[in-house]
């Protein structure tokens, strides 16, 4: 697998970096389109053709360093992955690096939320999202990609965002107030200080990509539309950068296709865009 952005060799190195990418390539329990196992290699090759200068930020946030790591290959169960990215994170963690988690289809997030939350007692797990993801056990596992936000939910406060599409057997578990819907949030920005409001200090991010519309992200294995559009998507998530400590983030969910590879420069730039927002905010030690 390509490094994250094509760096040079002195900004990868895994003991001086500052930032860590962790790819993982499972696909063991999605229900329809096949392939999100394919979406970090597709992410990293796409991000090796970035532009590593950020214009909005006017940083260049690679030279912080960043250390992609050997991706995760464990996937005998969804419960077994889950255990082996909370062990890495948790690794990552320790080591004062800024992880990141790079799906592999949404139940890789499981994981990575369990090693925050032991990590960081004040935790929200901010999630971007089509799917409500609440359902307590889905075709046998309660590690089902599906059941992403019931397990965050008994470990960490979530807010939720983009929502489209969901069971109603989902309803019950769902606290309205924290639930901002697709249709509600179309074309206004105006609910954002409201979402902001209701995390806590330290905010984990779980984006699953088809959060945004399929007519900019139509590389997901379970397209809806009336998804977010990308300054829409990133204007949010600057002004929770701007006003909690964002300790962590994934991107998931990415459905690589041979005949377009726009959506997946688009998953790579969002990384590096949030990174860049991230390291450019003046944190006191
Ligand atoms: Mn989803």
């Amino acid at each position: 697998m390509t490094d994250f952005g094509g760096l040079p060799e002195e900004f990868t190195n895994e003991h001086s970096a500052g930032i860590a990418i962790l790819p993982v390539p499972y696909d063991g329990t999605s229900t329809w389109i096949k392939g999100s196992d394919k979406g970090p290699d597709a992410i990293m090759e796409a991000s090796s053709n970035m532009e590593l200068y950020d214009i909005e930020t006017g940083t260049e946030v690679y030279r912080r360093g960043i250390f992609t790591a050997p991706a995760i290959t464990e996937r005998s169960s969804p419960e077994k992955m889950v255990g082996t990215v909370a062990e890495r994170v948790r690794h990552f963690l320790d080591k004062g690096k800024f992880p990141v988690v790079i799906g592999g289809e949404h139940s890789v997030s499981i994981g990575s939320i369990q090693a925050f939350a032991s990590h960081y007692p004040q935790l929200s797990v901010l999630q971007l999202d089509a799917h409500s993801d609440l359902r307590n056990e889905y075709e046998g596992s309660a590690n089902n990609h599906a059941c992403v936000m019931a397990r965050a939910k008994e470990i960490a406060s979530i807010v939720q965002v983009g929502i489209r599409a969901t069971d109603s057997g989902e309803l019950p578990a769902m606290d309205m107030e924290r639930v901002f819907f697709a249709h509600q949030i179309h074309g206004s920005d105006k609910w954002m200080d409201q979402a902001v409001g209701l995390l806590a200090d330290n905010v984990y991010i779980t984006i699953d990509l088809d959060v945004f519309d399929p007519a900019i992200m139509p590389s997901t294995g379970t397209p809806e539309p009336g998804g977010m559009g990308w300054y829409q998507c990133l204007g949010l998530i600057e002004k929770v950068i701007a006003a909690r400590r964002v300790v962590g983030f994934d991107v998931v969910e990415l459905c690589p296709s041979e005949s377009n590879k726009a959506p997946d420069f688009m998953a790579a730039k969002l990384i590096y865009r949030i990174l860049s927002m991230k390291f450019s905010k003046y944190e006191p030690a």
